[in-house]
């Protein structure tokens, strides 16, 4: 370990509220994790779980306390030293081609609960990828791709004006502690070697990184004076310490730069404009274009997965699916033939910004031109005019685009456009995007999705508040927004709740009307719409009106 005793990161840890961490058994004795809720009537559901062993509970023995200075244990040591190269590969795509199932795929199949063939042929086919370089033994698998759960990513790292290493190891854990995916280590400033191996040593999710920005460093932030060398040592630095995967935008060509020119924002990703600004210095192709299939070698040796950049993506409305953003897509896809030929796993980065209107053809453009490779996109904001709320213009696009079949969503925080977001604005974001994860696994049928809105509806209906915080994506506010009208612990037991009060709550009065008719079912359902007219009754008696003034302390219902 080569961290120093002068950072000493202080982290969140324990159980979430409402649950605990638990395991499957999986083959060859492998632990995969869950989150198990447990609720009230006896009963307890497992969910999806990314938050490592910080989420231990620390009172019991079987818990062993986080060393961050120590890391986390390597769980897929053995895997990695056993196994054999295919053809002088060690991918999970050369493997998965080769017909053989990967101890990562096996727990990735018992984590999304499909079959492990599934997994396989869906690698093999390029359609998921499941980045784990071999240099990040401590990462727990998992999978990225149309067939599997939406996935989240949450970007963290400094900048050359704020943050420390001990504030983004506490954002790694709390992100993670809420849901994401994966973390994107965006370091730009000081000190990013170093941060960057504070995360991964402590890192239960596949950490992706954007090289060029580290690279710029190196050669004191002027882009002409980048080279395909500086880039590859930075590459390879990169790949020993066990990034995940790398974002590259190699897709940004000479001859497409003219066609941001009359863009309303021109180009707005960081590593986009890098390359713009080198390939104009120099009025040359990219060397990331040039050198590309000898990026794919370095990758193929550590198995570390591409995420092609798109560095002409709109960064407005008015700049959606125009030419320079379909260019470079095209490009994405002759990239993504060549990395796949070198056994070399890739997504697919896409927008941006994008009116809801055209975010479908984003999905259908870049599974058709690059042959279904896993989608992850930035958001998109449905809308530029909501700084300070860009969590929720971007996870409406988040959600629309999930559903259209995009496998992965990189988060956008309430800071985008103005700041480095905190931790705050981490766990904003988190659960802003694990909102429209969930809602197009939804619509997607994915078998593990509903289960849990099953789950809190019926904790809902029947007044199980402590289960119905339990199953919430975050149980801490729905408790304490519950408190503060109903703090009293009798009121947990309510039979309804200050935003209608006693006399409106339509769950119960749902209720009486059960009650009255006995269990609603084919043979009631007379006695059901019986009811239905009494309460209408009811209702025209006390004055015909919904919203009443007197009562309520929320605004609407739902
Ligand atoms: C995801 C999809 N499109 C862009 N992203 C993410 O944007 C990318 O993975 C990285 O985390 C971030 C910064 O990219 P630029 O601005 O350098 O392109
Ligand atoms: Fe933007």
């Amino acid at each position: 370990m080569t961290q120093d005793s002068s950072v000493r990161p202080q982290v969140t840890t324990g159980p979430i509220t409402g649950s605990h961490k638990a395991y499957l058994h999986g083959p060859r004795g492998m632990r995969i994790p869950v989150r198990r809720i447990a609720l009230t009537t006896g009963e307890s559901l497992d969910v999806y779980d990314t938050s490592g062993p910080y989420t231990h509970d620390a009172a019991t023995a079987a818990a062993p306390a986080v060393d961050l200075h120590a890391g986390l244990p390597a769980l897929r040591a053995d895997w990695i030293a056993e196994r054999e190269p295919i053809g002088g590969a060690v991918t999970q795509l050369a493997y998965a081609r080769a017909g053989i199932v990967t101890p990562e795929m096996e727990f990735v199949a018992v984590r999304e609960g499909v079959d492990a063939e599934l997994v396989r042929s869906e690698v093999a086919r390029g359609r998921a990828v499941i980045p784990a370089n071999r240099r990040h033994p401590e990462t727990e698998p998992m999978i990225i791709g149309n067939r599997f759960l939406v996935k989240v990513n949450a970007n963290i790292g400094n900048s050359a004006v704020r943050s420390s290493i001990e504030d983004e190891v506490e954002k790694l854990v709390w992100a993670t502690r809420w849901g994401a995916d994966t973390v994107m280590d965006l370091s730009t400033g000081s000190d990013i070697h170093r941060t960057r191996e504070w995360i991964l040593r402590n890192s239960p999710v596949p950490v992706g990184t954007v090289p060029i920005y580290q690279a710029l460093e190196k050669v004191n932030g002027d882009p002409a004076a980048l080279s395909w060398e500086v880039y590859r040592d930075t590459v390879i630095e990169q790949c020993e310490q066990g990034v995940d995967y790398m974002t590259v935008h190699a897709g940004v060509l000479l001859r497409y730069v003219p066609l941001t020119a009359a863009r309303v924002t021109g180009i707005v990703s960081r590593g986009g404009s890098i390359m713009a600004a080198w390939c104009l210095a120099h009025h040359r192709e990219s060397f990331l274009y040039t050198h590309f299939a000898e990026l794919c070698a370095i990758l193929r040796a550590y198995d570390v997965t591409f995420s092609l950049g798109d560095g002409l993506r709109p960064g407005s409305i008015a700049d959606a699916n125009d030419e320079a953003q379909l260019a470079e897509l095209r490009t994405l896809g002759e990239l993504t033939a060549i990395a796949r030929e070198h056994d070399v796993q890739v997504m697919v980065e896409g927008p941006g910004h994008v009116p809801m209107n055209k975010i479908v053809e984003n999905v259908e453009l870049a599974r058709q031109w690059c042959d279904e490779a896993p989608f992850y996109t930035l958001g998109p904001l449905t809308t530029d005019i909501a700084p300070g709320y860009d969590h929720i213009t971007s996870a409406i696009g988040a959600a629309r685009i999930a559903q259209a079949g995009t496998a992965m969503l990189c988060y956008v925080t309430p800071k985008e456009h103005l700041g480095l977001p905190d931790r705050d604005d981490v766990k904003t974001g988190v659960i802003s995007y694990r909102i429209a994860a969930h809602a197009a696994d939804l619509a997607k049928g994915h078998p593990q999705a509903q289960a849990r809105d099953d789950a809190l509806s019926r904790a809902r209906f029947e007044f199980r508040w402590h289960d119905q915080f339990a199953l919430a994506l975050d149980p801490d506010t729905a408790r304490s927004f519950h408190d503060e009208t109903l703090p009293a612990e009798a009121a947990k037991s309510a039979h309804f709740c200050s935003m209608c009060g006693p006399k409106f709550c339509s769950m119960r009065i749902s209720h009486d009307i059960r009650d009255r008719t006995g269990a609603a079912g084919p043979a009631g359902a007379e006695a059901v719409e019986a009811g239905m007219r009494q309460k209408a009754r009811e209702f025209a008696d006390a004055g015909g009106r919904v919203y009443l003034p007197v009562t309520s302390a929320g605004p609407s219902t739902t």
